[in-house]
């Protein structure tokens, strides 16, 4: 590789490229290239004998799937990831020197890996839990992760705690149980008794821990990092991802089912947008804050529980990530990826938020265990796309061929190389903060308010989140099994809202709190879920047909849906084909028993002229499990007479009319998402 390289958002895949191997029409060979001549049979002592020791392609064979996994991530296990691009809208030089936020026409590649934390490998996507959202830019300067989160606080403020959460959150050891989720009694005896995780739990009870799709989640890089600009000059910097397709999520009755009827549910529909060609896409945002301001708000700016609020310092959007293509294969590039915060470029450093400083730690050690050694970066996916070189050598499942004989500095052999960049010339230099103090393990004062940007929250979300909060409060804390761990839950969050924490005692059958209430009337109105962008685009809808529908009707609905983005799959009674009134056949996705209305943005029902009595029982269904959920119902011919035997007719996000501007209603139905104001029984 030449030491001059050149990047852009083909430069990943290209390197990638030369270790994608096609095994479709190939002769079957052992590992090493020897062709076999059978592959069913083992090598025995006659036709009814023992297995034989000299079955070399048996053993191999054998051995290397007795060997296939390695393990999983420690949190974060379940993943689902997808290569891409980023670009910045403007030089970002005022701020950073960071070369790929300078110059618009760069493409850098991108790989980035959504996961849930708690479950393993193998759990269901649609748990409560926090999104892991982590992007890895392959920049001309070297790999920078940007490693996030989709909520923008955290749990504990220090990094050492990091392993009490985690093992509180895991499923119980004992038992095993729960597999991926909260709701048991170690968990909320942590919250309870580390105060410091009141904001994060909140974000976890809220809507934002149940996203309808990674497409469709926002994500936060919650540390506090620095800019640098080429003048040395330091600014306090967080980060954020905006989904273009607007925030939106799950309601907790579908979350529930969708784990038993399609556990893949996010990964399938990031696969699937991929395969379509609707890429998803996100906006860079950057908080900005001046070094001389770093105690001017009343919280702390390195305290990892705390956000800073969007009225207070506005997000500045600063380019765009888009994800434009799916792995090859899952365990290579999925798996096999690593990230890690201490991986920068010049133009990005660090600052002394606890937290962030115990992350440093803990991923490039986890890479060892998990990837099996030092050697991790020569692993395809995560290798740079500029060169790397220095006196590093050896270990497991070392690749690279260095050549020569020199392996240390200082050195005259090889004049000295390999040789160190100055920071003017562009090596990394850390940003030189003045720091002082005595050894202590002790944490500053300004760290010590719990509550008030929890009240913040509680105070910025609208009736329906509120109401979504106390009912995942109620589901959560409710199955604990200790009654003091349940009362001590309770306590704790009637700091936060007495209201709520009443609702939630009334619920739980705790004793009701006594405390002062909080006289935070602040809210940040961008913390709401209810002003977030809404388009019908990126959603998949079902629709119910049957032989005899109106074809010419459909089809151009469909079209019309379909241009404005929205997918869709057809359901029926039986697969193959529907025929309508002009004999057009509609290809049939699924049918009511390989698919399930939680699976869909919304419902249109058509209906068709064959309509027998179990038709008419499973359309029921579907159209009265999307209403139950608050989805958009559109209906036309038939369809109109079912929902109106359902009492639907006249109800919000029900749209039913048999003329032309069925479409374009329905289309903005669709845009809202969910229709809350729906009266639902
Ligand atoms: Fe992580 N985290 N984390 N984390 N984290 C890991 O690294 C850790 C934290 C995040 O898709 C591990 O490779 C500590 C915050 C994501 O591969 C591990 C602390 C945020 C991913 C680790 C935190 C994250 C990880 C496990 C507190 C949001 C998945 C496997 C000091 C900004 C990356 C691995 C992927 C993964 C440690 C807190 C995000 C053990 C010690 C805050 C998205 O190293």
């Amino acid at each position: 590789m030449s030491d001059k390289p050149k990047v852009n958002e083909n430069s990943k895949q290209e390197q990638l490229e030369q270790f994608r191997v096609d095994d479709a029409n190939k002769k079957l060979t052992t590992n090493q290239g020897l062709k076999v001549s059978e592959d069913g049979l083992s090598l025995t002592a006659g036709e009814r004998g023992p297995t034989l020791m000299e079955d070399f392609h048996f053993r191999e064979k054998m051995t290397h799937f007795d060997h296939e996994r390695i393990p999983e991530r420690v949190v974060h296990a379940r993943g689902s990831a997808a290569h891409g691009q980023f670009e910045v809208y403007e030089s970002m030089k005022p701020f950073t020197k960071e070369k790929f936020l300078q110059d618009p026409k760069v493409k850098t590649p991108v790989f980035v890996r959504f996961s849930t934390v708690v479950g393993s490998r193998g759990s269901a996507d649609t748990v409560r839990d926090v999104r892991g959202f982590a992007v890895k830019f392959f920049t001309e300067e070297g790999n920078y992760d940007l490693v996030s989160n989709n909520m923008p606080v955290f749990f504990i403020q220090d990094g050492i705690k990091f392993p009490d959460v985690v093992h509180a959150l895991k499923p119980e050891p004992h038992n095993e149980i729960p597999q991926a989720s909260g709701a048991h009694d170690t968990f909320w005896d942590f919250v309870a008794n580390n105060q410091e995780s009141a904001h994060h739990v909140m974000w976890l009870m809220s809507d934002r821990a149940i996203p309808r799709s990674f497409r469709m989640m926002q994500g936060f890089g919650v540390n506090t990092f620095r800019f640098v600009n080429e003048e040395g000059k330091s600014h306090f910097v967080k980060f954020h991802w905006i989904p273009k397709l607007g925030v939106h999520s799950l309601v907790w009755d579908e979350a529930q089912k969708i784990a038993g009827k399609d556990p893949d549910y996010n990964r399938r529909d990031l696969y699937d947008a991929i395969e379509m060609g609707k890429f998803p896409e996100y906006e860079l945002g950057v908080q900005i804050i001046e070094e001389k301001d770093e105690f001017a708000f009343d919280f702390d700016i390195l305290d990892a529980t705390k956000i800073w609020p969007e009225e207070d310092v506005p997000v500045k959007i600063i380019g765009k990530l888009t994800l434009n293509r799916n792995v090859d294969n899952f365990f290579a590039e999925t798996e096999q990826v690593a990230f890690h915060p201490g991986h920068v470029v010049p133009g990005i450093d660090f600052t002394n938020d606890p937290l962030l400083q115990g992350r440093l730690f803990s991923y490039l050690d986890t890479q060892l265990i998990r990837l099996g050694g030092p050697n991790f970066h020569e692993i395809p996916i995560n290798r740079s796309v500029c060169p790397f070189h220095n006196n590093q050598r050896d270990g497991y499942h070392r690749q690279t061929i260095n050549k020569g004989k020199v392996t240390y500095r200082n050195n005259s052999l090889a004049a000295n190389t390999p040789a160190p960049t100055r920071e003017e010339q562009g090596g990394f230099a850390h940003y030189q903060e003045k720091v002082e103090g005595s050894v202590i393990r002790s944490r500053s004062a300004s760290f010590d308010d719990h509550f008030s940007q929890v009240k913040l929250f509680w105070n910025s979300m609208s009736p329906v989140e509120k109401q979504h909060i106390v009912d995942a409060f109620s589901f959560e804390v409710g199955s604990v099994k200790n009654k003091a761990v349940r009362q001590q839950v309770v306590d704790m969050f009637a700091n936060v809202d007495l209201a709520l924490a009443t609702q939630i005692a009334k619920n739980i059958g705790a004793t009701l709190p006594v405390a002062e209430e909080s006289t935070i009337t602040k809210a940040s109105p961008a913390l709401s879920q209810a002003n977030t962008i809404k388009t019908p685009a990126g959603r998949k809808i079902g629709v119910i047909l049957q032989n005899g529908f109106n074809d010419s009707e459909v089809k151009e609905i469909l079209q019309g849906l379909n241009l404005a983005g929205v997918a869709y799959e057809t359901i029926s009674d039986k697969q193959g084909v529907v025929s309508g009134t002009n004999n057009i056949d509609i290809t049939v996705d699924h049918t009511f028993s390989t698919t399930d209305p939680v699976l869909y943005d919304a419902i249109y029902i058509v209906g068709g002229d064959n309509i027998d009595n179990t038709f008419y029982k499973n359309a029921n269904y579907f159209v009265k499990e999307a209403f139950k959920h608050y989805k958009p119902i559109g209906a036309t011919h038939e369809g109109i007479q079912w929902l109106e035997e359902n009492n639907m007719l006249d109800s919000p996000g029900v749209v039913a009319v048999d003329n032309k501007g069925f479409t374009e209603k329905f289309i903005q139905a669709i845009a809202e998402h969910r229709h809350w104001d729906r009266k639902v029984v």
